[in-house]
């Protein structure tokens, strides 16, 4: 079922570590072999070995409208007869540029970069250089990238791996990141208390997608802005996964939260490595060459991601309609997965906002990483394989959430929903 990715994998760690070029990948938290893809169309991910699944990672968040989008394809193939890069301005760029500032609430400048990791590691210098301040504020769980600052108790992979303390992030970086718990607002209170006037800003998953999916408690970002304002702290909102996916305005227009400087990534590249961060003027104006916070990339506003990821979000903004029909597909989703799950006995907890969802094998609400973390985490590697072999590839991780994209059908949620009662009497046979 599995011999091509097999050999690849073997061969594959000779020459990169682990064998892969992003740790989530290499299905370590959950055992086995990573599948290798040969093509992925739609909602369908092919592996090396002609196997067919169902996609719900969704390349970690950007597929939206399913992979090989036929308009992205084009755009593409025709932007990069005109060269791949010219390491020079382009009126592409000023127009993706424009784009996003119509999208994104109290966006007023943005600036391209090639990742999620440079969006949110820029943003963190640029709060510090405006404030004059050294520490920050994230929570437990949250994954931010894997710049040093950010590697202090985080999610994704630092969770999936167990990892403490990450070797090579020296004591000066990690004394300068504070971390609370998600839903927490007392613990941020006193923090804020504990450190006056040294915290730079605070950094959140307004809805958090690396510990699994979950959600922001009522009054939880309210009270972050709300301290914020009363501190001087910048808020960032990281909107890497939620930007543009649960709303034309992410999670801002979503939540009817204001950040002071959002985040972003995948989604806005359509694919592509791309990675933004924006927000109001008056911070924004401190970043070179406009200011002395200095911020570059030799790729950033690369004009093939910028067609992608221009074409994409285009779409997105004259197509409301795809956020409806997604949030009606992952309601579908998690319903038929309850009804599932409720005839089978085990404890669980099915987390869902927008297009975002995951499930924890827990007998109490999964509100942070602490209770994420004492889901039997153990069972869902047993379900992961158990829908694999059924041709429905989750994400290979509990600490991850899952994504829809706008191509899958209801026959697709349908065999998702019955491989998952076949699991389930497969795993309490
Ligand atoms: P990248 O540098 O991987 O483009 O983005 C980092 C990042 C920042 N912020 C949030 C909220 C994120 O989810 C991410 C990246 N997410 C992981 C998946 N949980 C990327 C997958 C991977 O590491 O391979």
């Amino acid at each position: 079922m599995y011999t091509k990715s097999k050999e690849l994998f073997e061969r594959a760690q000779k020459t990169i570590p682990g064998g892969v070029n992003s740790p989530v990948r290499a299905f370590r938290s959950v055992g086995g072999t990573p599948l290798f893809m040969k093509k992925a169309a739609g909602a369908y991910l092919y592996d090396v070995d002609g196997n067919r699944y169902v996609d719900y990672i969704a390349s970690w968040g950007p597929m939206i409208l399913g992979h090989a989008w036929a308009p992205v394809v084009k755009a593409i193939q025709e932007y990069a007869t005109y060269s791949t890069s010219y390491g020079a301005p382009t009126e592409l760029e000023i127009e993706m540029a424009e784009l996003i500032v119509s999208m994104a609430p109290n966006v007023d400048l943005v600036r391209m970069v090639s990742s999620g990791t440079e969006a949110c590691m820029s943003a963190i210098r640029l709060a510090r250089g405006y404030t004059g301040r050294n520490k920050i504020i994230k929570f437990e769980g949250h994954y931010h990238g894997h710049a040093d600052s950010f590697l202090v108790k985080a999610g994704s992979g630092v969770a999936t791996f167990n990892i403490q303390t990450v070797p090579g992030v020296t004591p000066g970086v990690s004394q300068d990141t504070l971390t609370a718990a998600y839903n927490d607002l007392d613990g941020v209170k006193k923090l804020v208390a504990e450190h006056a006037g040294q915290v730079a800003a605070i950094i959140v998953e307004p809805v958090a997608g690396n510990m699994g999916c979950i959600l922001p408690q009522a009054g939880f970002l309210e009270g972050l802005r709300e301290i914020c304002d009363a501190e001087g702290i910048v808020f960032i909102l990281d909107e890497v996964m939620t930007g543009f996916r649960l709303a034309p305005g992410g999670a801002q227009e979503r939540l009817g939260i204001r950040a002071d400087l959002s985040t972003y990534g995948k989604v806005i590249g359509g694919g592509m490595p791309v990675g933004a961060f924006g927000g109001r003027k008056e911070i924004m104006q401190h970043i070179s060459p406009l200011g002395n916070v200095y911020q570059a990339g030799t790729l950033s506003g690369n004009p093939i991601a910028m067609i992608a990821g221009y074409t994409m979000l285009t779409h997105l903004k004259d197509t409301p309609s795809v956020y409806t029909e997604l949030e009606e597909k992952t309601i579908y989703l998690r319903d038929g997965l309850d009804n599932v799950f409720r005839q089978w006995g085990q404890p669980y907890r099915i987390n869902q906002l927008g297009s975002m969802i995951s499930v924890h094998f827990s007998d109490h609400a999964v509100t942070d990483f602490a209770t994420a973390s004492s889901a039997n985490n153990e069972l869902f590697k047993l379900f992961f394989h158990s829908m694999l072999r059924r041709g429905i590839y989750l994400p290979p991780s509990a600490f991850e959430s899952w994504f829809l994209n706008n191509a899958l059908t209801t026959a697709d949620l349908d065999a998702t929903i019955k491989a998952a009662a076949e699991s389930l009497a497969e795993l309490n046979g």
